[in-house]
């Protein structure tokens, strides 16, 4: 199954014709992100709900901080009615970043995840985690629907998929019955190394903020990560898209020929990957990628 990301950082009727090129394109379900600085995920979901007809709409992901749970339950059971049925609801603590700057407090983030769904649960059902720790991803294991995984290479998926497993095991739950989708920055075209290129500055604000284990894990240095974090406080895009090397575009995003992507879909697949989300830049070209991937990537 096939997802796509968009960041609501264009006008709402802009990513509604966005979402029905990705509907047509053969994508099943779409996610919106959450962030203050973006349109406002609701209004979205609101737009697409009436430009789209068949593809699940979800918000991936909004959190329990900016929004109460209670006002949370009832947006997406709207989102459900307008939708005829397509909401999907994805929670996750939320970005740290963004909250630093709104003076929101990162308190008990695991518990304040775990309330917030079960009380959400009381209305309604369907329900994704983001999340990359191990005890997020076992909590999503044990009581979420799916997990939304922020990642694209598939020993992220090798080390996430026992941890889920063994979450849902412990709960009695079978593992099967919770989707791992993998919430990928994605960037296709016909040209490799223009595709490559695009996914750079996601790549950079990825490695600048994945925690130490996960460079480990693809042996990329803390020295590496820290010019490039360096590079982003200074708003100096310019310096910290060269210092991307060809190792972390691998490791943190799918670029590159339609080729290029299926074959890593594929490896994705095997690992218990459900769901790929083709997530930001999708391509140097957003229209023209997602016709791309439609015709190249999924229709394959
Ligand atoms: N964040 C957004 O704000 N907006 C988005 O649109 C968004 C999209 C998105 C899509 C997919 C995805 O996977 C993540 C996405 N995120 C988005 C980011 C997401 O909200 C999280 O920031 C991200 O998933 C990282 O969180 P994490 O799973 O690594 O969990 C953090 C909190 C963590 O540290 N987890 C630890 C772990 O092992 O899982 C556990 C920490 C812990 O146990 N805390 C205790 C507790 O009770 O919370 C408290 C400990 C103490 O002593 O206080």
């Amino acid at each position: 199954m096939f997802g796509i990301e968009f960041v609501p950082d264009d006008s709402v009727l802009k990513i509604g014709y966005m979402a029905k090129l990705a509907e047509d394109a053969g994508f099943q379900n779409i996610w919106i992100t959450d962030h203050y600085n973006n349109r406002d995920v609701w209004t979205t979901l609101a737009v697409l709900s009436l430009m789209t007809n068949k593809i699940r709409l979800g918000t991936g992901v909004t959190n329990p901080y900016t929004r109460n749970a209670a006002i949370t339950a009832s947006s997406i059971a709207s989102i459900n009615e307008l939708s005829g049925g397509r909401a999907i609801l994805g929670i996750g603590p939320g970005d740290k970043a963004t909250f630093d700057k709104m003076g929101i407090e990162w308190d008990k983030p695991l518990s304040r995840v775990k309330e917030a769904v079960l009380a959400i649960r009381a209305f309604l059902a369907r329900e994704h985690i983001g999340a990359q720790g191990p005890k997020m991803l076992e909590l999503a294991g044990s009581i979420a629907d799916g997990v939304l995984i922020n990642a694209s290479h598939p020993d992220d998926f090798k080390f996430a998929v026992p941890v889920i497993r063994q979450g849902a095991e412990k709960a009695g739950r079978k593992p099967e019955d919770v989707q791992v989708c993998a919430y990928a920055s994605f960037s296709a075209n016909k040209d490799q190394a223009k595709a490559v290129n695009a996914s750079k500055i996601v790549v950079a604000f990825i490695v600048a903020g994945s925690p130490e284990n996960v460079l480990q894990r693809h042996g990329i240095s803390m020295d590496e990560a820290r010019m490039i974090s360096d590079a982003l406080a200074k708003y100096d895009f310019k310096s910290a898209m060269e210092a991307v090397t060809p190792r972390m575009t691998e490791v943190f995003s799918v670029s590159g020929n339609p080729q290029d992507c299926r074959a890593r879909v594929d490896e994705l697949l095997k690992t218990g990957v459900t769901q790929v989300v083709v997530g930001s830049p999708i391509g140097p070209n957003k229209e023209s990628a997602i016709k791309l991937i439609g015709k190249q990537v999924i229709g394959r």
